[in-house]
């Protein structure tokens, strides 16, 4: 690959998690139960309940413990600065600054937690890259409104980010809005994304679905953010603002016209919508078209599009797995993906949760983002989730031999170092995940990503005590010579 262009001398190579995820303490110092904490364990053929009410006598809620980063941080960064990370991914979870966001002062000790994490990576030469809301938001917001339906928190949402981009100046320079949040283009979306459970929604897989509220909560979405770039850029001009999306990468299963419009269409509607208001600054014409036909009528103050405008972020980072196909027949067999299902390439190998693996797909969203906004890019999530099955060292500690992960994200940075011979501007690269870590979609433990192996198993039993992999040493030395080293 030597005769291709190197990556950039100040590429950001690092790996990510999401709080809820990893850190545990779900109720430590002052921490408000979050929409995450009340989902329960699930599996691939078994989708995670929803409880309003907790009920730990009957389920396991895996975010209560996850893998303990609250306590174990340091060790975990100490960790990835072993590995030589230039940049960690992680999430603050608001409800350790406004617990149930009513509140008029932040939370002292969440502000401070985030602050000492923060110092850590900062005495490692880790910068932080940090999400304002992964998947989470306090639980008394859908008790009480129906989440992000209500306008309202939108000014909450202003609070909080008020708290962080004042608190941490000189801390952090990096900062993404809302996690994924094209997912609110589907069904999915309600929960994770806006804190909505209508009557009836029962887990992740059976969400009713009114998708006038949907896209009025992410219209709220919107404006919240166009005003937090504003703020965040007012309290210090050298913030830099991401949006954050998943890469809906959909094939047409067939070269049949019908299948190529249908993908394209939705395409436009889940991989671009939101990046063209975030980035653009305007609501799309197809999407008047699609709100039209289907009798969407959003609710907007005065100010509300000149605001969007004014607020359009920096960079574009996004979450790749894989990609799917689409096709208007109805009789495939169905394949699933990231927040995604469609129709399996028989060209594609697969994980054992059924995501179709694509590197070169990966390229080709490069691609398709820097020729449609010409704005620097990052990959902020992209890995493989697989069992791992732990050996005994020598020295009576564990490691994993985890050759298939290895392979994956070689792949994947072949990829990506071709696009960046193609023209594209790529600023840097966070795996999924720095550690083992819950899994968003099925809860489970043994769905894992990361470079270390956490001691935990999906009865929540374990000691937690942390492991290189095999996987850990790979990477350590592609950093080490900037992507040019990417044999096992
Ligand atoms: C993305 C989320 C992450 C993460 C990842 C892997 O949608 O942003 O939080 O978990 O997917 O998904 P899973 O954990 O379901 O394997």
């Amino acid at each position: 690959m030597s005769q291709l262009k190197a990556f950039p001398k100040e590429f950001l190579w690092g790996s990510a998690t999401a709080a809820n995820q990893c850190e545990g303490g779900w109720d430590l110092d002052g921490k408000s139960p979050s929409i995450a904490d009340c989902i329960t364990m699930g599996s691939l053929g078994e989708a995670r309940k929803i409880t309003l009410e907790l009920d730990e006598e009957k389920y396991r809620y895996p975010s209560h413990r996850a893998v303990d980063f609250y306590h174990r941080y340091k060790e975990d960064i100490a960790l990835m600065a072993e590995m030589g990370l230039k940049v960690f991914r992680m999430s603050i979870n608001c409800t350790r600054i406004f617990p149930t966001g009513e509140e008029t002062e932040p939370n002292e000790a969440g502000l401070a937690f985030y602050e000492d994490v923060f110092r850590e990576l900062k005495k490692h030469g880790i910068e932080p890259l940090v999400t304002l809301c992964h998947n989470d938001m306090p639980l008394a917001f859908t008790k009480e409104c129906n989440g992000w339906k209500d306008r309202k928190l939108i000014d909450y949402f202003l609070k909080y980010c008020k708290a962080v981009f004042t608190r941490y100046r000189g801390l952090v320079r990096y900062w993404l809005m809302f996690n994924e949040i094209n997912i609110m283009t589907k069904p999915t979306g309600n929960w994770h994304h806006a804190g909505i459970c209508h009557e009836g929604t029962t887990d992740f897989g059976n969400q009713v679905d009114v998708p006038q509220d949907r896209y009025q909560a992410l219209h709220h979405l919107f404006v919240a953010s166009a005003r937090a770039v504003k703020l965040g850029k007012s309290i210090d001009p050298s913030y830099q603002f991401g949006t954050m999306v998943t890469s809906f990468l959909y094939y047409p299963y067939t070269c049949s016209p019908d299948d190529i419009f249908y993908a394209y269409e939705q395409t436009q509607i889940q991989g671009y919508f939101c990046t063209d208001v975030q980035i653009k600054g305007e609501y799309p014409y197809y999407m008047q078209r699609y709100f039209e036909r289907n009798g969407i009528r959003l609710a907007m103050e005065p100010d509300d599009l000149k605001e969007i405008k004014e607020g359009t972020v920096d960079f574009l980072s996004f979450s790749y797995y894989g990609s799917n196909c689409l096709t208007v027949q109805e009789t495939k067999e169905e394949l699933l993906g990231n927040m995604s299902k469609g129709v399996r390439n028989p060209y594609l190998e697969i994980t054992q949760w059924n995501w179709g693996i694509d590197a070169k797909g990966l390229r080709y969203s490069l691609n398709c983002f820097y020729d449609r906004y010409h704005v620097p890019l990052m990959v902020v999530e992209n890995g493989l989730g697989a069992e791992d099955h732990p050996v005994r060292t020598a020295d009576g500690g564990l490691t994993v031999e985890d050759d298939y992960r290895i392979e994956y994200l070689k792949r994947h940075i072949q990829e990506m170092r071709l696009a960046i011979d193609d023209g594209v501007e790529l600023l840097g690269y966070t795996t999924w995940s720095a550690m083992d870590i819950v899994s968003l979609g099925t809860g489970e433990f043994k769905k894992r990503y990361g470079f270390v192996y956490v001691d935990c198993d999906d009865k929540g039993e374990g000691t937690l005590d942390r492991y290189r992999k095999k996987s850990f040493y790979w990477y350590k030395k592609v950093i080490e010579t900037n992507g040019e080293c990417l044999e096992g």
